[in-house]
């Protein structure tokens, strides 16, 4: 770096990428990116030169165990959320009257379940995964055909987290625009929303991402659990529960009646994880701050920014692409 070059976070570094994907780049459809200068699709789906590099590594190194817990969401769809909540259930044991010195109370859900593309493979070709204690917990945004066999062969357990497009949408605007801000400055709304509802939006098409795991889930339900923001949002406490009966970690009679699942809930919530200190000044490795995680947290917030014009365009995409697959959002 020279000394006139401002630091540039990693995910920034669009030249910081694997030999393997500077090969691979020329030949790969390249459309204009949200983030980064460009997106190249691989595989049916969108990713800036960094993510696709971290991408490849990924699939080439990560070996899943039986006992992994992977979260999976397209950006912007609550990732954050569940990752604290998949974090207490499954940590829950150990941590049970230790409220006050909580991991989540000091490190970011991000730290706790950290992602692979965006965080470990992208941080270091062949992260070394040994220290994660089983059951580990991993999150990613990678599309359910583009998991390295390893995750298919292996018996653990995926839990998919989708979002209404239109939330999910303007949130992304909103974090794109922050991880702009220290780069090339704000991207239109109706430039995002054309990108949006042409599939050309980082890990999209969205239709195709939400459809792969859907069914999954309707193939595997025993393996590929299929959650909605909006009924986590309406029913926390029914969707706690299920996700402990799917971890084959239940909850027991007595945490069922001493609040365990409030506990949770309570610590969980947006208005706790963003009044801590490390949620409101943090910054992750990558130099993605922890405060862009927390804005809102609302379901329909979409209506205070984009028309309901706008909106029936996203619907009608969203129909068009999806119809037949049985699922509405
Ligand atoms: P990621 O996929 O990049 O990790 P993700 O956590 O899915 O990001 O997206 C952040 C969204 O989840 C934000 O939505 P908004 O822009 O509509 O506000 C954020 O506010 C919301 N969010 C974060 N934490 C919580 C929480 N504890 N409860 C509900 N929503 C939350």
């Amino acid at each position: 770096m020279t000394p006139s070059q401002p630091h540039r976070p990693k995910y920034l570094q669009e030249d910081d990428i694997s030999q393997k994907c500077r090969d691979l780049l020329p030949l790969l459809p390249r459309e204009k990116g949200w983030i980064t200068t460009s997106i190249y699709q691989y595989q049916g789906f969108w990713y800036s030169p960094q993510i696709l590099s971290s991408v490849l590594a990924c699939q080439d190194h990560f070996q899943a165990q039986d006992t992994d817990v992977l979260l999976i969401t397209a950006p912007k769809s609550g990732t954050t959320w569940l990752k604290a909540i998949l974090f207490c259930i499954l940590n829950r044991a150990e941590l049970s009257g230790s409220m006050q010195h909580h991991p989540l109370l000091t490190q970011s859900p991000h730290n706790l379940v950290p992602f692979l593309e965006s965080q470990l493979y992208l941080e270091q070709e062949i992260p070394n995964l040994a220290s994660f204690a089983s059951p580990r917990l991993f999150a990613t945004h990678l599309p359910y055909h583009l998991f390295p066999t390893s995750v298919k062969d292996s018996g653990c357990k995926l839990v998919y987290l989708c979002r209404n497009p239109k939330d999910t949408f303007v949130s992304f605007w909103h974090f794109a625009n922050k991880m702009r801000s220290k780069g090339t400055g704000e991207m239109p709304l109706e430039e995002c929303l054309d990108a949006f509802c042409r599939g050309t939006s980082p890990f999209g098409p969205y239709w195709d991402h939400v459809q792969g795991y859907y069914k999954a889930s309707s193939e595997m339900p025993e393996r590929v659990l299929f959650l909605r923001y909006e009924d986590l949002k309406e029913d926390p406490h029914v969707h706690v529960k299920r996700l402990a009966d799917f971890l084959g970690c239940p909850l027991g009679k007595q945490e069922l009646m001493d609040g365990t699942v409030d506990g949770i809930l309570r610590m969980c919530s947006f208005d706790s994880l963003k009044a801590l200190e490390v949620n409101k000044s943090g910054e992750l490795s990558t130099g993605i701050e922890t405060n862009w995680f927390f804005r809102k947290g609302e379901v329909g917030d979409w209506l205070n920014y984009i028309s309901v014009e706008m909106g029936e365009r996203i619907d009608r995409v969203m129909q068009e692409k999806m119809h037949g697959s049985g699922l509405k959002l």
